[in-house]
């Protein structure tokens, strides 16, 4: 249901300055609507944003609830915490300059029914369904990114990615795999070996 693969357009490979980390989640009405899923994979490609880790999986109650846990006792929480666990999520770490605001400012304002009308470009203006269904999660500081990717990608350490990996994603040494929806770093070795 998940794999569909398309014509990514590649970026174009300038070298990029500081990559910032961000945790977003395409949450399970994008990826319950194939087609959607696949316009949404398509704009954070076309927007720049390096993907850097990309899982799929199912939160069971509690996780959401954990995940959440910052809205409990608001109104919503019981509809988003259902909302959340109704199907599969894909959370992903995405790196880009100044990537938690960027990512934010492409996933739109919270609220869906506002955003139709501010930012109908946007992952919610053009996807999302109602107030909580509203398609995307994005981090809202550098605080809360990290947590939020130790959270979904315990075994990820940005500490090491910044000493190993941003390197070669800042110079360009990537290539996209659309059917893991992952950057990858091109292992100069293995095309060598050709
Ligand atoms: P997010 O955390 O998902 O990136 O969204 P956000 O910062 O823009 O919004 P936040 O206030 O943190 O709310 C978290 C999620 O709760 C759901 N929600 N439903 N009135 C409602 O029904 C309502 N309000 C919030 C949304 O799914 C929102 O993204
Ligand atoms: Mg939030």
């Amino acid at each position: 249901m998940l794999g569909i693969s398309r014509n990514f357009p590649k970026r174009n490979f300038s070298a990029i300055k500081d990559l910032e980390l961000t945790l977003g989640i395409l949450k399970p009405d994008l990826t319950q609507h194939p087609f959607n899923l696949n316009l949404v994979r398509e704009m954070i490609v076309e927007n720049n944003f390096l993907v850097i880790r990309s899982k799929i999986i199912k939160m069971d109650r509690r996780k959401a609830e954990e995940f959440y846990a910052e809205h409990r006792g608001k109104f919503f929480f019981n509809r988003l915490v259902s909302f959340m666990t109704s199907g599969p999520c894909q959370p992903l770490i995405l790196a880009k300059e100044n990537s938690i605001q960027s990512w934010r400012e492409l996933m739109g304002p919270t609220k869906v029914f506002k955003s139709r009308f501010s930012d109908p470009e946007s992952i919610r203006g053009r996807f999302g369904l109602t107030d909580t269904r509203n398609s995307s999660h994005g981090s809202d500081s550098v605080i809360t990114a990290e947590q939020e990717m130790k959270f979904f990608f315990p075994e990820f350490s940005p500490t090491q990615f910044y000493a190993a990996e941003s390197r070669d994603f800042c110079h360009g040494n990537y290539e996209f795999d659309a059917e893991s929806f992952v950057h990858k770093k091109i292992s100069l070795h293995s095309t060598n070996l050709g």
